[in-house]
């Protein structure tokens, strides 16, 4: 008698499913069965999809599913790498690639059902449609990295959220046009600071500006969990959209900046706008209170991380006796800087310690592939800027930054992840930068196949809006009436900007430091009578 006859195709489900807890953590599969699937992987490598005799005979059946098993596994693991995610420029090719045949299965098998759909959440299915559930799920605008997460209860937390609406947003038509308000809202700041400060400095976050939306609906979001500080840290790029559109500063107080009037404190001098730190008490849409933070920072890219931690961690023993699920950091970085600068390693690592964790940090890379004048594939080793993360074996979401709905889901993902675990995730926004490093810079010298296409690329306020009218959502009326409702704002305060004398200097964290003695130059450096 066959020696695997007690493998039948009645099973197939059962073997499956043990396949799958096999590959995922053998350590947890009895030993026998360990056993037998190390002879099945064996056989697999070494003969080309053909189980070896002697070693394990395995019937047909069963082993088409094993290797469905195999092939979903593929797309949990490598899944990221086949993504959609570059609105502007194709992606590297990577092999071997996902295809079917690269897991011993044929185009045959595509209308066969396996029970391997069950893995996914799907139930038995045919081969076509486990393929275009994986496809959905892994590779369309959001690429997911989590397979070597080592904690099982994070892992199975994950997969069961990705299979969830195939791993899709499903938003309702007022949740969308909020989405379409706020990126609207960054695209017309931008277009706005572009035409009335000509050729002058602001590190547009044009390419980026579905940060905005992103934020937002995560602050809100966080609030409604019970959140009730937000610490941020960012530089440069797209500050000053996120200091007006997220935290409330005033345009007009940004207008003044921008024209160059004094401080009204003598301190200050020089080009700080997207230095200084800002702090915000605001209602959230569903009524709750909000204390938001966002630190200055200096020119010294990713060094304000560690302030934003240490702010963190303050607030977090000294207003919530040490709960971390009323606070939220939240760092933003520049895809070269967080590559490239050891800080990010340092905080990452710190992030678990006893002495120094804040309950997770949601880290969000605006990612615009470039670093001042350098490529990235000029910039870094890795495969991606978020490689970091993994030395906390962090999730990393990485999103074509084009497609608002994906990047709100994925920051929606990773807020519910941090607030589950209390661990760092990562959301890597993958866009583009429409102007040069500043505003004087000409990319093109450097760069000039890639602003071409740049050149040519809508914005993606845009983009959704195209979505939304042909979703019948709005009428083309709809975003222009937005536009010229957001614009006529930011031209009153420039109007009134023009007529006072100085630029309002609010201070940071004032309520926290009352009390402290704030230092002055004069005290710093008090004259020594040395006669
Ligand atoms: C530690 C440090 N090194 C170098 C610089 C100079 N510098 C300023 S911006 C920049 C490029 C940063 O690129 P990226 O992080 O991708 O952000 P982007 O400007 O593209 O948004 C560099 C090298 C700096 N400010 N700090």
């Amino acid at each position: 008698m066959d020696k695997y006859s007690f493998l039948n195709s009645a099973h197939t489900a059962y073997f499956a499913e043990l396949y799958e807890q096999y590959l995922n953590n053998p350590d947890t599969v009895e030993p026998s069965w360990r056993a037998f699937f190390q002879g099945f992987d064996f056989g697999i490598e070494n003969a080309e999809g053909q189980a070896i005799a002697g070693t394990v005979e395995v019937p047909e059946s069963v082993k088409k599913e094993f290797q469905v098993v195999r092939l979903i596994e593929g797309y949990r693991t490598r899944g990221h790498l086949f993504t959609k995610t570059n609105p502007v420029r194709n992606r590297r090719t990577y092999s071997p690639n996902l295809d079917v045949e690269n897991f011993g299965l044929t185009q045959e098998d595509l209308s066969t059902v396996f029970n391997a759909g069950s893995i996914v959440g799907i139930g038995p299915s045919t081969l076509a449609t486990i393929v275009e559930h994986l496809q959905k799920t892994y590779c369309e605008s959001i690429g997911v990295e989590y397979m070597y997460v080592r904690n099982v209860e994070k892992k199975e937390w994950i997969k069961e959220r990705l299979h969830q609406n195939e791993n899709h947003p499903n938003f309702n038509p007022d949740q969308k046009k909020h989405i379409l308000n706020k990126l609207n809202q960054a695209v017309s700041f931008e277009n706005f600071l572009h035409t009335k400060y000509v050729g002058q400095k602001r590190f547009s976050l044009e390419g980026g500006e579905s940060l905005i939306p992103a934020l937002d609906t995560m602050i809100e979001a966080a609030a409604d969990k019970g959140v009730q500080e937000f610490i941020m840290g960012m530089a440069h790029r797209g500050r000053l959209s996120t200091l007006t559109n997220i935290f409330g500063k005033s345009p007009k107080d940004i207008f003044s900046e921008f024209d160059g009037k004094d401080y009204d404190e003598l301190v200050f001098d020089g080009d700080v706008k997207y230095h200084m730190g800002w702090t915000s008490i605001r209602t959230s849409d569903n009524g709750k209170r909000i204390n938001m933070n966002i630190a200055p920072n200096p020119s010294h890219l990713e060094t304000v991380g560690a302030v934003v931690e240490g702010i963190t961690r303050a607030k977090m023993e000294n207003k919530f006796n040490g709960d971390s699920s009323k606070v939220l950091p939240i760092i933003v970085h520049g895809d070269a800087a967080i590559a490239g600068q050891g800080i990010a390693y340092e905080i990452a690592q710190m992030a678990r310690l006893k002495g120094y964790s804040t309950g997770g940090t949601i880290h969000i890379v605006v990612n615009n592939q470039i670093g001042f004048t350098t490529n990235y594939l000029d910039a870094r080793s890795s495969t991606y800027c978020t490689d970091v993360g993994k030395v906390t074996l962090s999730p990393v979401m990485h999103v074509n930054a084009d497609d608002a709905e994906a990047v709100v889901h994925a920051v929606l993902f990773a807020l519910d992840f941090r607030m589950q675990f209390k661990a760092d995730v990562f959301i890597d926004l993958l866009g583009y930068r429409k102007y040069g490093h500043n505003e004087g810079d000409e990319p093109r010298f450097t760069q000039p196949k890639l602003y071409k296409a740049i050149a040519a690329h809508n914005n993606p306020r845009d983009i959704y809006a195209e979505k939304l009218i042909a979703e019948g959502i709005i009428d083309r009326d709809y975003v222009k009436n937005e536009e010229q409702a957001y614009k006529s704002g930011l031209e009153k305060n420039l109007q009134v900007s023009r007529n006072e004398e100085t630029t309002l200097v609010t201070p940071f964290m004032e309520d926290e430091w009352q009390g402290y003695q704030r230092v002055d130059e004069l005290g710093m450096h008090p004259e020594i009578i040395t006669a």
